[in-house]
């Protein structure tokens, strides 16, 4: 681990996009959470907040866990700009009471960037739980917007630029998470022929909020790939999302043989995305469907717990 044995300089590149891997002094997040030097320093004795130390013996904090104590105990972030981050939003502080989703949708409708980071990281500041924010948040304003493509062509544009603008605030909501180190416990992908990158990327992101080490193997992934980097990283579990709707049943025959291989391996395959419900003719051992983000991060819960490994 790499530690910065001098006081450190943040560095804001474009918005919000600062490695939360980034170790910062107290004096730099107690000015962030508006408390004393000397408070900061109970909470890391009592345990409620890991902090690193330099070689020199310096303390430092991480500012992903600092987010996670935040989020966990409801301790707001006073001046969350000093270290880079957003003002929390709470879902019902959202002025003229509207919902989240209105507020993200107009902002991606508008192509902009950075009101769209600042809305989702600002919720997910505030403590809403990361699958909920995906899931009844993200996923019903992209489906939204998707429904253009059918009416116009700059329709299509807007769906393009959506994506995009997304996949970045995705991208730094996972520098926010917990940064998982050692074995790999659970890949995933979307299969060769399936093209959508968000729920792949969701998938990953349910894992990675458990403090569990995922890696997304993404889009049209050609399935013995899968396995192959299951042999090699020995994983808990794969996922595979899955959108495009044909041609199903050799959809189904490719999932069945994989998630055989990947059973040979001990290896749990779980399978979502618009086509649950789809993908399996007979009932599998180690293959299992499910519908939701939540379910899904419910169940990695269980079995990924150390217990459990
Ligand atoms: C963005 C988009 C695209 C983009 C994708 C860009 C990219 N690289 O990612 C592009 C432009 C490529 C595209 C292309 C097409 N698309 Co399109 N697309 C969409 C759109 C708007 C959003 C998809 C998305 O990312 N959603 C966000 C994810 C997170 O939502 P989700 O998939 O529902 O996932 C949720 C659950 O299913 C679950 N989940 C998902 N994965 C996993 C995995 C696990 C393990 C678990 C547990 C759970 C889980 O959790 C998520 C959160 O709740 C949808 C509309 C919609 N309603 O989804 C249409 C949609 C999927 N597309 C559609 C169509 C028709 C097409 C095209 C055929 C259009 C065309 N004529 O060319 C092509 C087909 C491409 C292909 N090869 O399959 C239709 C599909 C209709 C159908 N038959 O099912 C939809 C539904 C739009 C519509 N209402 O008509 N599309």
């Amino acid at each position: 681990m790499t530690f910065f044995e001098t006081p450190l300089e943040i560095v804001h590149i474009g918005h919000y996009t600062l490695g939360m891997n980034t170790y910062i002094s107290p004096t730099i997040l107690s000015n962030a959470f508006g408390v004393s030097p000397s408070t900061l320093k109970r909470w890391s004795d009592k345990g409620i907040l890991n902090s690193d130390r330099t070689r020199g013996g310096h303390r430092r904090f991480s500012i992903s866990e600092a987010i996670r104590m935040s989020r966990d105990l409801g301790i707001p972030f006073r001046n969350p700009e000093s270290i880079g981050l957003p003002e929390p939003i709470l879902p019902t502080g959202i002025s003229g009471g509207r919902e989240p989703f209105e507020i993200l949708h107009e902002a991606l409708k508008a192509e902009d960037l950075n009101e769209s980071q600042r809305i989702v990281l600002g919720l997910f500041l505030s403590g809403m739980p990361l699958v909920e924010l995906l899931e009844d948040v993200v996923t019903p304003v992209i489906s939204r917007l998707g429904m253009q493509w059918v009416k116009t062509h700059s329709g299509i544009a807007i769906e393009h630029a959506a994506t995009q603008m997304l996949l970045e605030t995705l991208g730094t909501l996972k520098n926010l998470l917990p940064t998982a180190e050692g074995r790999v416990l659970a890949i995933g992908g979307a299969p060769a022929g399936d093209p959508y990158r968000i729920p792949t990327t969701m998938a990953a992101l349910a894992v990675q909020d458990l403090g569990f080490k995922s890696v997304n193997l993404g889009p049209n992934l050609p399935l013995e790939s899968l396995v192959e980097y299951a042999r090699k990283e020995r994983p808990r579990l794969a996922w595979l999302s899955t959108t495009s709707s044909d041609p199903i049943p050799m959809l189904q025959r490719k999932i069945h043989s994989v998630a055989e291989e990947l059973h040979s391996l001990g290896v749990l395959l779980v399978a979502g995305g618009r086509q649950t419900g789809k993908l399996t003719r007979r009932p599998i051992p180690n293959l299992i469907e499910f519908r939701s983000l939540k379910q899904f991060r419910a169940f990695c819960e269980r079995l990924l717990a150390p217990s459990n490994i």
